[in-house]
């Protein structure tokens, strides 16, 4: 009898262990660098939002992208095989679902979820594009040297993809986009009445976007993008526009950053790439790879891109 008990309950343990196996959440976003610890506005809001609902999780510094080709991106149950969740929203969604995060009809109203949903747009579809298309599209070299990017992802290769793949990849999206067909002062003023409409609806007398006493999504989301213009050491147009107009935008994001990222500092500074952390085989071939390291990259790439066309493209009509 004891005996029965006994195993009853090392199987409840185990499969308990088993379900919390699963859930265990693994957010892959770029090696932290300075000032402003990230360079991906998309992971800085999944990290927030992780952080302001309390998610176990563990952060995963890479290069390694998901299988669509993007960071950040989550995996659940295990760090190398587990499901992958490829985009920051989508991932959102999962982990709401599966952590019973408290933004739901009860505590956030239809229209609180709208508008979230309308600033989370706004600022990736429309806000970051133009920010893209300045700090890559125009200035990338002060982009990688200002960021060390070639220090912290630990490769001189990214830093060269950056500095030769970057600019035109970035132009030509913008001019499809239809952004790059203004003249750049008229680009400016589109992102400009983003951060003006951010700012409008923040007012003075609010601390976060949805009113409340404690940061939600909608906050995440702005701080992952302003914390681009305003910390990245670069002359964004942006920054100046939010530095004399939306005073109260400045204000939002020092308070944010002191509320949910006390580690901000010690993360800036902090060097790690995963991809490079464990294989000291490789160590010396990236130590070695100053000839030839475009080649090899373009050639990993190739692959990857090869391997994400076939899935992406599945169905289609070619
Ligand atoms: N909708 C995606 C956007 C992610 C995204 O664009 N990430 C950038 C880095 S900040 C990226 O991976 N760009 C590479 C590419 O688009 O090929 C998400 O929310 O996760």
């Amino acid at each position: 009898m004891s005996t029965s008990t006994a195993s009853t309950t090392n199987d409840n343990d185990n499969e308990n262990q088993d379900q919390e196996d699963k859930k265990k959440v693994f957010v892959f976003n770029f090696p932290p660098v300075p000032h402003v610890y990230s360079i991906c506005p998309f992971g800085l809001k999944l990290e927030s939002f992780c952080r302001i609902n309390e998610i176990p999780h563990e952060t995963i510094w890479t290069t390694n992208v998901s299988k669509y080709g993007t960071l950040p991106y989550c995996r659940f149950g295990d760090k190398e095989t587990g499901e992958e969740i490829p985009d920051s929203n989508l991932s959102l969604d999962r982990l709401k679902q599966e952590f019973r995060v408290s933004e739901d009809a009860v505590t956030v109203s239809a229209a609180d979820r709208a508008l979230t949903h309308l600033i989370v747009r706004m600022l990736e579809e429309h806000t970051a594009q133009i920010g893209f298309y300045y700090r890559y599209g125009l200035e990338v070299p002060k982009f990688v040297e200002s960021l060390e990017i070639e220090d912290r992802f630990c490769r001189p290769v990214y830093a060269q993809g950056f500095l030769h793949g970057l600019p035109d990849a970035i132009k030509d999206k913008a001019l499809k986009r239809g952004i790059a067909r203004h003249p750049e002062e008229t680009i400016w003023k589109f992102s400009f009445d983003d951060l003006q409409a951010l700012s409008d609806l923040l007012g003075d007398d609010k601390t976060y976007f949805l009113g409340g006493e404690s940061p939600t999504l909608a906050d995440c989301a702005v701080f992952g993008h302003l914390a681009q213009f305003l910390w990245i050491p670069m002359d964004f147009p942006q920054k100046q526009y939010l530095k004399e107009h939306c005073p109260n935008l400045v204000q939002f994001m020092e308070h944010f950053r002191a509320r949910v990222w006390p580690d901000w500092e010690e993360l800036c500074n902090t060097k790690h790439n995963d991809k490079y952390a464990h294989a000291d085989a490789d160590a010396d071939t990236i130590n070695n790879n100053t000839k030839g390291e475009n080649d090899f990259k373009l050639k990993a790439d190739k692959k990857g891109g090869e391997e994400k066309k076939d899935e992406r493209t599945e169905g289609l009509d070619k």
